[in-house]
């Protein structure tokens, strides 16, 4: 019946994974795949460069300007928060988030630089929790054979290494870890089955939490 008819939202999906682990060529696919199935969908990644925060983010990315560890950490939580609110709208409204880099890599970076984790997590609680992650799983040096790599701050192989660690440290059972080894076509596929089944539980009433 019409009247009984609950709004169902979208989802939060979030990529993850090194450098060069193909992120943003599977968000756009992935994006291109849901609407092709008559859903709901945007493509959205973090850093957000298009803020004035994000600004100051892309001139520490590019070499332009240097920051303390934890001021650049909470620069890249501040440009989350700063979005927050309309990530929820959104959701609400019924449209799924296909998110290129979330508090993950917020946490797993700063922490390869040797700030403390815990540390690191907090300014991430209260930000809108994914309904899936998946992490695009590549070696550091396959990774940094891939065309492209380059002058960003941390798009060097020795730093790549330490990061791979910690996101590991930050892997629980719910995230789907993918080949990102595989040909392009493959990766897409495997993302298409996961994200279309974590879109159907949405619609089917999971809470979106924090
Ligand atoms: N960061 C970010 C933090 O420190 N804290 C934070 O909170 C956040 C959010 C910028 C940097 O900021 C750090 C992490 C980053 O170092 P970014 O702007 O997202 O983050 O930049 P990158 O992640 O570096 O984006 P890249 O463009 O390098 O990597 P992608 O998006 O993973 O890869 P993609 O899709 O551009 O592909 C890279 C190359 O590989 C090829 C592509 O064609 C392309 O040439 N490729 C494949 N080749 C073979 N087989 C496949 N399956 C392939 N998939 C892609
Ligand atoms: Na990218």
């Amino acid at each position: 019946i019409e009247g009984n008819k609950k709004e169902s939202r979208g989802a939060l999906i979030v990529l993850e994974g090194l450098d060069r682990s193909g992120k943003s060529s599977q968000c756009s696919r992935l994006v291109s795949y849901l609407e092709g199935e008559g859903l709901s969908a945007e493509l959205w990644r973090f850093p957000d460069r298009t803020t004035n925060v994000g600004q100051m983010i892309s001139a520490y990315l590019t070499n332009a300007s240097q920051l303390d560890d934890h001021t650049i950490h909470l620069l890249f939580s501040a440009n989350r928060w700063e979005k927050r609110s309309l990530m929820e709208t959104k959701l609400k409204s019924g449209t799924t988030l296909i998110v290129d880099r979330y508090s993950y890599s917020g946490v797993a970076f700063s922490s390869a630089k040797g700030l403390d984790i815990d540390w690191c997590k907090s300014p991430e609680n209260g930000l809108l929790a994914p309904d899936l992650v998946a992490y695009l799983d590549i070696s550091p040096d396959k990774a940094a054979e891939r065309g492209g790599y380059g002058d960003e701050r941390y798009e060097k192989l020795e730093f790549q290494q330490k990061v791979a660690e910690h996101y590991k440290v930050l892997h629980d059972a719910s995230w789907k870890i993918v080949d990102a080894c595989q040909p392009i076509e493959d990766v897409e596929k495997q993302l298409q089955e996961i994200a279309l089944a974590c879109v159907k539980q949405c619609q089917q009433g999971k809470p979106l939490s924090s």
